[in-house]
């Protein structure tokens, strides 16, 4: 049977390509979703691919996602930096967690170089834009092939 990526991403992700293009590019959330369906379909995955605004439905996909996938990859937008209660839910999943994001955090405000989220994966990637999901996806394909 094919594995399930469950792919979640957070509050205004549904905005991509309709603002701040220097920071986020000018791809649509719908373009995101192409990228990582093509590249699951390559690698033998498929995916589940969500967004919400909102912590507590982030969190009860997080849940969902213990017994129907094989791994999560997450871009928590603002909930990275605020969110004690995300980072609890995937500490509570035994499934790999990659999180992503677009921009380097790192090299933006200060606010910003801390994630809760952190603690909870296994491996981080940011900075590179879409291409960041990519990469998350075949590092989660190598992880479960337990190549990494
Ligand atoms: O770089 C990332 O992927 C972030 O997770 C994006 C979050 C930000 O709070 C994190 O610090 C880093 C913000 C997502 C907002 O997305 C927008 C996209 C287009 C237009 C406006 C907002």
């Amino acid at each position: 049977m094919t594995s399930i990526i469950t792919i979640l991403n957070g509050p205004n992700l549904n905005l991509l390509g309709t603002r701040e293009p220097e920071t986020y590019g000018t791809g649509t959330l719908d373009d995101l979703e192409t990228l990582c369906a093509e590249t699951a379909e390559g690698l033998g995955l498929a995916i589940d691919f969500r967004q919400s605004n909102t912590e507590g439905e982030l969190i009860s996909w997080v849940h969902e996602a213990r017994t129907r996938s094989a791994g999560i990859i997450i871009n928590p937008a603002g909930y990275s930096h605020t969110s004690v209660a995300l980072m609890d839910a995937l500490l509570a999943v035994d499934i790999p967690v990659m999180e992503v994001h677009l921009s380097n955090i790192h090299k933006r405000e200060s606010f910003r170089h801390h994630s809760y989220v952190s603690r909870a994966a296994q491996g981080v990637i940011c900075g590179l834009g879409f291409a960041g999901y990519r990469l998350a996806l075949i590092a989660l394909s190598d992880i479960l092939e337990e190549d990494l």
